[in-house]
Formats: C-alpha cells, structure tokens, sequence
C-alpha cells in the first residue's frame, strides 16, 4: 500500500511471497553471502562501516558511494530468484542489488538519498527485507516535519520511486533493545548514460 508521505512515491507490501519461507531465504543467505565490511570516507577519514554489506550485479554495473567503488559479484540461483520475485511484485526492473547484514542492534545506516548518479535522476529502489525487524526512518530534506517510522517486516517490501530521493533522506538507527540479525536486499537499475 502506498505511504502518504509528501514529495514521495513510495509503497510497503508487509508480505511479499518468496516462493520458500522467509526464515529459509534468510538462512540460506546469511551462510552463502560473501559478508565484507568496508570502510568508507567520511567528512576526510576512513570510517568502517557499522553492517556488513556485499554488492550483486549484471556484468558491468559497478557501483560507487562515499568513496568506495564496487565490482559486481554474479548473482547466485537464490539472488537471481529474488530480484525476479521483486521485480513481479514492483513492476520495475533491476540490474544489481546492495546486500546488507544488521548483525544485531548496534549495526546502522547513516541518513543520505540514493542519489548517485549511475541511479539515474528519480531511482526505484526495492528494499526487501528479512530476520529482526529494524525501524526505518524518513526524514523530509526541507519540511520540519517529525522524521516518518516504520518497522520493516521479514518479508516485507518497500518500494521508493519517482522523486522520493529528491526530497527524503533514510537510515537505520542503532537501537537500545537487543536484537538478532537482519538481511536487506536494495535491488537498483544502474543506468549507464552518467
Ligand atoms: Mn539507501
């Protein structure tokens, strides 16, 4: 269902048929993804980053944000049948993804837009989500309006399009209360004519 948020095209689906149960799909990715935490620069310093994260892709579609540049790895059977799987449910298609690992509640994602530009000017990004719900937040670029909260489901997908990235910056919190780990899946379309 689409969110009402202004300046924003964005929709949650809080259970997206996977085609294997959730906890399944989460298994199996937590043991075969190649987890790396990179470090990246930040405001001049190298800073590692506070999750895990591997980067999937078409061949060619290398990736760069904050200082780090990434070569696509070959999407294994389980990847390559979710991205179908999502790109079903979205309507959109996607040529690479950014896998994430929230170890446990001291992993985070900073706020930014996705706005590099190998995304194109108005990106759809898919973010499927899987293991310990986290709390994402939007934060409207201009408007003082109170940041927007939603726990993301295992299972579930949120669906950013059209000018969403102008106007809204996301992320992930660290959090108080313990808890276990949590795989997000951000399939993008890499657009070439940069
Ligand atoms: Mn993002």
């Amino acid at each position: 269902m689409p969110l009402s948020l202004p300046d924003s095209e964005v929709l949650y689906i809080e259970r997206l048929s996977l085609g294997l149960p959730s906890e399944e799909v989460f298994a199996r990715l937590l043991a075969e993804v190649p987890w790396e935490q990179r470090s990246i620069r930040l405001f001049g310093k190298e800073v590692a980053q506070p999750r895990l994260v591997a980067w999937y892709g078409d061949p060619g579609c290398s990736y760069t944000y904050s200082g780090i540049r990434w070569e696509p790895r070959a999407w294994t059977p389980l990847l390559a049948e979710l991205r179908l799987v999502v790109e079903r449910a979205s309507g959109c298609s996607f040529n690479s993804g950014l896998v994430n690992l929230y170890r446990n509640q001291q992993d985070s994602m900073g706020f930014h837009s996705d706005d590099e530009p190998e995304l194109g000017p108005n990106p759809n990004i898919a973010s499927l989500s899987l293991g310990a719900e986290r709390v994402f937040v939007m934060k409207h670029k201009l408007s003082g309006a109170p940041p927007f909260k939603l726990r993301l489901a295992s299972g579930s997908l949120l669906l950013m399009k059209g000018k969403t990235q102008h106007f809204w910056k996301h992320g992930i919190d660290k959090q108080r209360t313990a808890c276990g780990p949590r795989i997000n899946l951000t399939f993008r379309k890499i657009v070439h004519e940069v």
